[in-house]
C-alpha cells in the first residue's frame, strides 16, 4: 500500500470504530415499491429532469432495498463495525401522516438492524437524509412549524420499532445543506429559492423538529439506553491573509455555518453574530423584525442542550476573506455574512467545485468543534472525495488517508475524544443534482448493469486493512 507524506505511523485506539455512511435516497432505488410513498426527491426528479445534471432518477440507484444482504457483505468484508445509513420516512408514513402507516417500511428497516447486529456491525440509524414526504412539502415542508411536530410522529414509529436494536441515532442529517441548496439556491429539492428568509425559517423548523424527537427519544425511550444528536456539517475556515480583518471573516464564516445549527443545539439561541447582522440589515432593510426569526424563551429550552455526541460531516476547506458591507436592499443569507470565500491555490482539487483537500482541516475543525461545544465525544459521519469512475482512486485513498492522520493527531496530540468515523461512501451512489457523474464511494457500482454489479476500488482494499489493523500505513507502532 503506497505511502503518503507525512503521515502517521501509530495506530488508532482500539475503541476507536471504523465505519462507512450512506443514504436511503441514494442508494436504496424501489421508490415506488412495497407502499413507499413519494418523496419530494421523487418529485424534484420526475417533474423536471434538467435538476440533474445527467437526467438520471435514484429510482433504482443502487437498488440496495433488493440488495440489502449483499451491501451487510460488503460491510464485512470492508472490516468495518459501523454503518451509518437512512430510514426512508416515505416507506414508515407514505403520506407524513400517522393514518398512512405502512408496516411493510417498519418490516423491512427491522430486518435490516437484525442482520447488522448478527453480523456484529452497529448500525448508525438517521432519520431524515432529505427525502421529505411530498405531501408535507406541499403544505411548506421545512417553512412550516407543524412538520416538526410530524417528524416527531415518524421518530417515534422507527424509536418504538428500531430501537431495541439500534444505540446510535442521528435526527437530522445536514440542515444547512437542506435550507442553503433546497430552500435558497434552488439546486435540490424542493427546489425553492427563498434566499433572505425561507432560509433562515427553514434552519428554524429543521431544528425544532430535532429537538422534537431528541425529547421523544429521552421521555419515552430512554430504557433503550442509546445516544441521540443532529449531523451538522461544516468545513475549516483559514483566514485567506494574515490581517485581523480576514480573522475576523473566517470567525463570521464559522458562526453562520457551523454555528448557525450547532449554537442553538450546543450553547442556546443563534450565534450573536447572527443575531446582529441579520438584524442589523433587517431593520436597515426597514423590516420590524430580523428575517433571522427569535426564538421564544421556552422554544429556546427546548432546543438547548439536545445532544448526546457531536456528529461532524467534514469534507473541505474554504479560504475567507473581508469584504466591504454588501449593499442593503434584497435580503439575502449570502450578503448578511458578509465574507468572501475561496480556496487556497496550494490545496488539492476535487472534480467537485466545492471540494478541496487540506488534510490538517480536519485537525484543526476537530479542535475547534472540541473546545467551542465541549460534546464529550465526536463522531466523524461523512468525510470522502469526488471522482469520476475509477477503481484505481489513488487520490480517494490518499485523501482518507491524509484526512484520518490529522485526525489521529486530534486524538493523541489534542486529546480530542473522536469515537468513530463513517466514510463517504460505502458505495457510489446517486449524487442529488450531479446524478452519477460523481462518485464518493470507496466500492465501484456499475450503473449500467442490471445487477449494480459492485467491486472493491484501491481505497476500500486500503480502507479495510485500516480497520483490520488500526493503522493508516502498511506497518504501524502502537
Ligand atoms: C454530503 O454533504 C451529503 O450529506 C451527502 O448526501 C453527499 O452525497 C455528500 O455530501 C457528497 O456531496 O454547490 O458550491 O453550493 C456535504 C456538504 C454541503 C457539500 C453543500 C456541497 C454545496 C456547495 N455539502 N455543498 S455549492
Amino acid at each position: 500500500i503506497p505511502k503518503a507524506t507525512n503521515i502517521t505511523n501509530r495506530k488508532f485506539p482500539s475503541t476507536f470504530i471504523w465505519g462507512a455512511a450512506t443514504a436511503a435516497y441514494q442508494i436504496e432505488g424501489a421508490w415506488d415499491e412495497d407502499g413507499k410513498g413519494e418523496s419530494m426527491w421523487d418529485r424534484f426528479v420526475h417533474s423536471d429532469p434538467t435538476h440533474i445534471d445527467d437526467r438520471s432518477t435514484g429510482d433504482v440507484a443502487c437498488d440496495s432495498y433488493h440488495k440489502w444482504q449483499e451491501d451487510i457483505e460488503l460491510l464485512k468484508q470492508l472490516n468495518v463495525k459501523l454503518y451509518r445509513f437512512s430510514v426512508a420516512w416515505t416507506r414508515i408514513l407514505p403520506t407524513g401522516y400517522l393514518e398512512s402507516f405502512n408496516q411493510a417500511g417498519v418490516d423491512y428497516y427491522v430486518n435490516f438492524v437484525k442482520a447488522l447486529r448478527a453480523a456484529e456491525i452497529e448500525p448508525m440509524v438517521t432519520l431524515y437524509h432529505w427525502d421529505l414526504p411530498q405531501t408535507l412539502s406541499e403544505q411548506g415542508g421545512w417553512l412550516n412549524d407543524s412538520t416538526a411536530d410530524r417528524f416527531g410522529d415518524y421518530a417515534r414509529i422507527v424509536f418504538k420499532n428500531l430501537g431495541p436494536y439500534v444505540k446510535l441515532w442521528a435526527t437530522i442529517n445536514e440542515p444547512k445543506t437542506t435550507c442553503t441548496q433546497g430552500y435558497a439556491s434552488g439546486e435540490m429539492a424542493p427546489g425553492l429559492k427563498l434566499v433572505g428568509d425561507g432560509i433562515y425559517q427553514c434552519a428554524r423548523v429543521q431544528l425544532l423538529a430535532h429537538a422534537t424527537a431528541y425529547h421523544i427519544y429521552h421521555d419515552e425511550f430512554a430504557d433503550q439506553g442509546g445516544n441521540v444528536t443532529i449531523v451538522i456539517d461544516a468545513t475549516y475556515n483559514e483566514p485567506l491573509t494574515d490581517s485581523a480583518a480576514d480573522a475576523e471573516a473566517a470567525e463570521w464564516e464559522f458562526e453562520f455555518n457551523l454555528g448557525w445549527y450547532a449554537n442553538p443545539v450546543y450553547l442556546g439561541d443563534w450565534p450573536q453574530i447572527m443575531i446582529d447582522r441579520v438584524g442589523n440589515r433587517s431593520k436597515a432593510e426597514g423590516l420590524s423584525q430580523s428575517r433571522l426569526p427569535p426564538w421564544s424563551k421556552d422554544e429556546l429550552e427546548f432546543v438547548k442542550g439536545t445532544f448526546d455526541y457531536f456528529a461532524l460531516n467534514m469534507y473541505t476547506a474554504v479560504a475567507v476573506n473581508a469584504i466591504d458591507e454588501p449593499p442593503i436592499g434584497t435580503g439575502n443569507y449570502y450578503l448578511d455574512k458578509g465574507t468572501g470565500t475561496s480556496y487556497k491555490p496550494e490545496w488539492t482539487p476535487s472534480i467537485a467545485g466545492w471540494l478541496y483537500s487540506y488534510p490538517y482541516g480536519m485537525r484543526g475543525l476537530l479542535n475547534r468543534v472540541w473546545s467551542k461545544y465541549n460534546p464529550g465525544s465526536i463522531y466523524v459521519t461523512e468525510n470522502g472525495w469526488a471522482t469520476t469512475e475509477d477503481l484505481n482512486d489513488q487520490g480517494r485513498l490518499e485523501y482518507l488517508q491524509g484526512y484520518l492522520s490529522n485526525m489521529l493527531d486530534a486524538i493523541l496530540e489534542d486529546g480530542v475524544v473522536v469515537d468513530g468515523y463513517t466514510t463517504w461512501s460505502l458505495m457510489d451512489n446517486f449524487e442529488w443534482a450531479r446524478g452519477y457523474t460523481q462518485r464518493y464511494g470507496i466500492i465501484d457500482v456499475d450503473f449500467n448493469s442490471p445487477n449494480r454489479t459492485r467491486t472493491f476500488k484501491d481505497s476500500a482494499k486500503w480502507y479495510s486493512q485500516t480497520a483490520a489493523t488500526y493503522c493508516l500505513v502498511d506497518t504501524c507502532v502502537d
